[in-house]
């Protein structure tokens, strides 16, 4: 055996030793869809991610070397992060449904100190200093063209990465060595056939297909994902029905995917064992919970969860939406709390909320009340709205 395949060997058994489930190797050969990539960002799909946009970051996408001048190789990792929902919680319009990835710790932490051992473990084995950068969603990378590449699956309809034998229920983890290393075969079928269960469920229209090209395509800014964790403002009036009670997250086209309802298997991994606060909590009790934090005890609460990214008042946001969703008289309280909340933002949705329960005297009264002492000109016009 040569020693460059001996040592790729070597890396792949102490990846899995460290809790990966898959381990294969690319080139770190330019990428050959930019153009794809460009026309997106022209388009404006990405919202208001911008970090997706800046110029200098598109370039270092299309050309790794650009990130590691001395890359010669790219190590790619999956790590399984499948939950069970607990037993009825999407059709229980009571409770607040978390995106599976985020119920756990924040995978960003996990996954890369153990890149980072692993780098350290790497260069004991090659007997010589070895230059190397681990990323888990955090750099200029398209990690998911990178790891089709090596094999670890296709790009479904629902944009994401599939493995034939896994799903995707996946996190990916790249490491850049300065390593010369032998690549895996790429994975060049699309195994997603007729099939468009994806496509028919997503219930903001976000997922648009294949184009011309076979790339799939989708537009961000209508992905619940997006408007519950990366989206900064007013969620879009028209979107929040459709939103339901995923109040940070969303797996439906992952869930309704026939490779997913076959393979799925539950995480081994500790770190990933949903929190009991984030398993399908009522959304009044959540409601309440953060009505009575700032944003430092939110920072407390949430500390090492994936959560804490949206912040105290995004995450309200959403359950707002959500209880505006649930409507009835039990949202009605905690609505009215929302009302009076310090941040317009979550006073807005609270408005918009209530607005959906019109057969509530007391959520009509709370609304007149408050239009006349609000200050804030779209906090007054979501209520107008709702009492119009
Ligand atoms: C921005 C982002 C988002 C955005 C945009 C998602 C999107 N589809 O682009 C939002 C906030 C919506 C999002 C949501 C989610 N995300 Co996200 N996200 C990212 C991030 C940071 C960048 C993705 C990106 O560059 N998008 C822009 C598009 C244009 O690029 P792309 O999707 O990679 O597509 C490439 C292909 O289409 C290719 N291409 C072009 N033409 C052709 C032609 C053919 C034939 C082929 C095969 C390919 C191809 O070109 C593109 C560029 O290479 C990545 C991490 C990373 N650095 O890559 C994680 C990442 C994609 N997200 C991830 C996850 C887990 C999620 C969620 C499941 C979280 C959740 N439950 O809410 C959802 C899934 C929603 C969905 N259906 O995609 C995982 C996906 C793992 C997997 N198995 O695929 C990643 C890889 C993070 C990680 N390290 O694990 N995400
Ligand atoms: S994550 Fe949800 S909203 Fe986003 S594309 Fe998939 S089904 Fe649609
Ligand atoms: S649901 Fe069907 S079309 Fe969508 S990604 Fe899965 S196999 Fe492909």
């Amino acid at each position: 055996m040569s020693p460059t395949v001996e040592l790729r060997d070597r890396i792949r058994e102490r990846a899995r030793a460290l809790g990966f489930d898959r381990v294969r190797f690319t080139t770190p050969a330019a990428s050959g869809h930019m153009d794809f990539y460009r026309r997106w960002i022209e388009e404006g799909a990405h919202g208001e991610m911008g970090y997706l946009a800046r110029e200098d970051s598109i370039a270092r996408r299309g050309d790794l070397r650009l990130t590691m001048a001395d890359v010669r190789s790219v190590v790619l990792v999956t790590h399984n992060y499948y939950q069970r929902d607990p037993p009825g919680l999407t059709e229980d319009e009571e409770r607040a449904v978390v995106a599976r990835y985020a119920r756990g710790d924040d995978y960003h932490d996990v996954i890369k100190r153990r890149l980072v051992k692993l780098l350290a473990e790497v260069e004991r084995d090659a007997g010589r200093r070895v230059a190397g950068r681990a990323y888990v969603d955090t750099g200029p990378i398209l990690e998911r063209e990178l790891a089709s590449r090596a094999g670890l699956g296709w790009l479904g309809k629902n944009t994401m990465l599939i493995h034939p034998e896994s799903g995707s229920y996946f996190f990916l983890g790249i490491l850049l060595l300065d390593l010369e290393l032998p690549e895996d075969e790429p994975f060049a079928e699309d195994r997603c056939g007729t099939c468009r269960s994806c496509l028919d469920a997503c219930p903001t229209g976000a997922l648009r297909g294949r184009d011309a090209r076979g790339a799939p395509v989708m537009d961000a800014r209508r992905c619940i994902s997006y408007l519950t964790i990366e989206h900064r403002g007013p969620i879009p009036r028209e979107l929040r029905a459709p939103i339901g009670n995923r109040i940070y997250g969303c797996d439906i086209c992952q869930e309704v995917c026939p490779w997913n309802v076959k393979f799925q298997t539950p995480a081994s991994e500790p770190a990933y064992q949903a929190r009991p606060e984030l398993d399908g909590p009522l959304l009044v009790e959540l409601a309440e919970r953060l009505l009575a934090m700032d944003d430092a005890a939110f920072s407390r609460a949430f500390r090492g969860s994936p959560i804490k990214r949206a912040k105290r008042n995004g995450l309200l946001r959403n359950v707002c939406v959500g209880l505006g969703n649930l409507g009835g008289e039990d949202a009605v309280p905690v609505l009215i709390r929302a009302l009076q909340d310090r941040a317009p933002l979550v006073r807005g949705h609270a408005a918009w909320g209530l607005g959906r329960i019109p057969e509530s005297t007391e959520a009509s009264a709370a609304l007149s009340a408050r239009m006349e002492v609000e200050d804030d000109a779209g906090v007054h016009e979501e209520i107008a709205r709702a009492l119009g």
